[in-house]
């Protein structure tokens, strides 16, 4: 009889840190809202934070709402669950909100400012329905605070 694949428990799988549309601009411009740090040094603060919390992660960023849908659709497959600051199409994208919907991975939701500090268009937010969690405000720490969840979700 041929032995049964061994298959990776959902944990083992990465997380996937999802970044949309002018994120790639982090740290370049408007620091007065959204900080000096760069998208790379989150990037590097995550990797970080994920290795002390026993996770992989995986790193992506687009200004184009079709990929990051062609992205969250591979997650269901590939990762274990993602971490998702979808920027402006935040506020605008049932896309999104579809694709998360359809992904049933435990996705944290995350903002680099306040939203509801801000003008009222941004308080509105398509993708929360599809998330565990929502952390807003609280700069590039939202990402790591986002991943502590995460490896505690999906060690249960
Ligand atoms: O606060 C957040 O993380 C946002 O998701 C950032 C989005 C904004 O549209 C959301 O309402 C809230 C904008 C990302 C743009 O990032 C830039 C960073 C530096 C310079 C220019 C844009």
């Amino acid at each position: 009889m041929a032995a049964k694949a061994a298959r990776r428990p959902p944990a083992a799988k990465p997380v996937l840190v999802l970044n949309g549309p002018n994120l790639n601009m982090l740290g370049k411009r408007q620091p007065e809202i959204y900080g000096r740090e760069t998208l790379a040094d989150v990037e590097t603060a995550c990797r970080a934070e994920a290795e002390r919390l026993g996770l992989e992660v995986e790193f992506a960023q687009s200004n184009h709402e079709g990929v990051l849908v062609d992205l969250i659709q591979a997650a269901r497959e590939k990762n274990g669950g993602i971490v998702i600051n979808a920027g402006a199409y935040t506020h605008t994208s049932v896309a999104l909100l579809d694709a998360l919907n359809a992904a049933e991975l435990p996705a944290v939701e995350v903002h680099l400012s306040n939203i509801y500090k801000r003008e009222s268009f941004r308080h509105r937010s398509y993708i929360s329905p599809a998330a565990v969690g929502v952390i807003a405000g609280l700069g590039t720490q939202g990402y790591l605070l986002a991943l502590q969840a995460l490896a505690r979700l999906l060690s249960r």
